[in-house]
């Protein structure tokens, strides 16, 4: 089974897996996390690119170089986990691009599905967890951080745009996608993911290792 968890900066991701995999460990289930940019040896150096390294990059190389570190961590670590019976949980996949480059930065929707389908071919996630919170909200929350990333310095419209290409995604994908409200309080978020995760995570269990 393949999970993605998706939203924008600051809505609470990296939090949830961390509780969703204390969770899944409990329950004895074998699972793996991957994030993206990232996760591979090249994955990570071109995370070291898109968001450490002021190189001024423009919108075309920033989604060639997402889609460059995802063609290689579904190759390396998505498939052969997902082959292998493990569940697999990614801080973000595809719609990633498609929110944050194909509507954030305006390049198009289309052509980044295209690169998308291109990149991952079948591997597509089975469930979409897309957490929600308003743009200012998750801008509040990752000022108490001091976080500084590269596109984290974007404005509040940059992520009011990639919200609504979110809210794109979801209704043209609606059985892929399911709506998690993240402005509730973290454990509130924790309840509502377990249980969008219980009926598939109980139908697998006997064939999971
Ligand atoms: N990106 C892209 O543009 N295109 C792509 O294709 C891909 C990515 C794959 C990855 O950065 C960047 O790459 C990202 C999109 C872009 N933009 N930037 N920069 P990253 O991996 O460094 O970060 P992120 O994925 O955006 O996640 P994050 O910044 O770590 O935030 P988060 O994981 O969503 O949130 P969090 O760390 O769990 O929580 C943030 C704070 O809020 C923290 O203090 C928590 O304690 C607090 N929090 C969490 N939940 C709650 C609730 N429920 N209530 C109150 N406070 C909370």
């Amino acid at each position: 089974m393949f999970v993605s968890i998706e939203g924008i900066d600051g809505c609470g991701k990296t939090t949830q897996i961390k509780l969703l995999a204390e969770y899944l460990s409990q329950l004895g289930v074998e699972f793996t996390i991957v994030r993206e940019p990232g996760g591979t040896r090249a994955g990570e150096e071109i995370r070291q690119i898109l968001l450490h390294k002021d190189f001024q990059l423009c919108a075309e190389s920033e989604l060639l170089l997402f889609m460059a570190a995802r063609a290689q961590i579904v190759r390396e670590v998505v498939r052969p986990a997902l082959e292998s019976g493990r569940l697999v949980i990614a801080d973000r996949f595809m719609d990633s691009s498609v929110a944050y480059q194909g509507v954030g930065r305006n390049l198009g929707q289309k052509v980044v599905q295209f690169m998308n389908s291109f990149v991952v071919g079948n591997t597509v996630p089975d469930i979409t967890l897309y957490i929600d919170v308003p743009a200012d909200v998750a801008m509040s929350r990752m000022r108490k951080e001091k976080k500084n990333d590269k596109i984290e310095v974007e404005s509040l419209e940059f992520f009011e745009r990639v919200r609504k290409g979110y809210e794109r995604l979801m209704v043209e994908n609606s059985k892929r996608f399911v709506l998690i409200d993240g402005r509730q309080a973290e454990e509130q978020v924790h309840e509502d993911i377990r249980k969008s995760l219980s009926v598939l995570i109980e139908k697998r269990k006997p064939n999971w290792r």
